[in-house]
């Protein structure tokens, strides 16, 4: 048995896991056979310390490149599968969330009946969201599955996978969550809540197999994959992601600095890369950068699925 496979066995799947699976096969079978489908992605996974767990290990990811992009695969015409940390960013509802959401509304009362309304001055920018959001709704085109631990992520990304092997090249996968290389083994792992009064509790992580390899080369090998490398040292940035192409063979990487990703990112394939970057004019107007990723991915999977590269 393969590393990644002697891992899955010692990680239960998660609850609801086989409701998620029809979910999943439902929306392949629904769409797969004339549209492109991208599974998306979002948001950080979180390693358990505890069995009944109080504490974890986490990570800084919003979930904003995941539920940016899955918003710009929808209007560009694919169906997306969203696969999110719970309680991170989703698209559309990211434009409505805490208290930029309450800033957006004011109340009025007339004849004793109060009201509350989106103030004037909000109504031009959510009505695009809106109307893409009923869009989505309406045709059924956006799946979303939430998850919270590393375990959880790795059953649905390799459910999702599986499903998607069945439209070969139409499916892409863009995945840009923050998926923890780390990981404390279940048999590692104490019962309860540990106690502060047994001392400085000793943790030892283990390195979690690369998914990458079974994803490409077993799970869904006609697909267009996209993986993001995260890094805070730009001189490891291309080297690492070169690697990665050559170990697993995928499309591209997407890289970025942990301080930078908002607005400049690097595409690198095998042989050449380049800067898909915002300029200060496009930061102003509130351009995002996921938009440029995404066209300019979408272009490329085209041709891809035409057999031309
Ligand atoms: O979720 P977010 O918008 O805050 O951050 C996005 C990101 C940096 C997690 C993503 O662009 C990325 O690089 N994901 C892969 C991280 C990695 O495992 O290297």
């Amino acid at each position: 048995m393969s590393r990644w496979e002697e891992f899955y066995e010692s990680l239960p799947p998660p609850d609801g896991f086989d409701d998620a699976k029809q979910r999943l096969h439902e929306f392949c079978k629904r769409l797969g056979a004339k549209n492109k489908i991208v599974l998306v992605t979002s948001g950080g996974t979180t390693v358990p310390l505890e069995h009944n767990t109080v504490r974890f290990v986490d990570n800084f990811s919003a979930g904003t490149r995941g539920s940016a992009s899955a918003e710009y695969f929808l209007s560009s015409g694919y169906a997306v599968i969203f696969i999110f940390r719970q309680k991170s960013l989703e698209p559309f509802a990211r434009h409505f969330m805490g208290l930029k959401f309450l800033n957006m509304l004011e109340m009025a009362e007339e004849n004793e009946c109060l009201s509350i309304k989106v103030k004037g001055s909000h109504v031009e920018g959510l009505r695009p969201v809106l109307e893409q959001y009923q869009e989505a709704e309406g045709s059924g085109r956006l799946l979303q599955l939430p998850f919270t631990t590393l375990s959880d992520y790795l059953w649905l990304l390799r459910a999702a996978s599986e499903c998607l092997s069945s439209i070969g090249p139409r499916a892409m996968l863009y995945l840009a969550a923050a998926v923890s290389d780390f990981y404390v083994p279940t048999d590692k792992m104490p019962t309860h809540k540990m106690q502060s009064n047994e001392g400085p509790p000793s943790i030892s992580l283990q390195l979690v197999p690369k998914m990458l390899k079974p994803l490409v080369n077993i799970w869904v090998p006609n697909a267009y994959v996209v993986s993001f490398k995260l890094e805070t040292d730009a001189e490891l940035l291309i080297k690492k992601s070169r690697e990665a192409l050559n170990k697993y063979n995928h499309k591209l990487v997407i890289a970025n600095i942990l301080q930078t990703r908002k607005y400049k990112v690097m595409f690198v394939f095998p042989n050449h890369d380049y800067e898909v970057n915002l300029n200060e004019d496009e930061i102003k107007k509130g351009i995002e950068i996921e938009s440029k990723i995404v066209d300019d991915l979408a272009k490329k999977h085209e041709l891809y699925i035409g057999g031309m590269v």
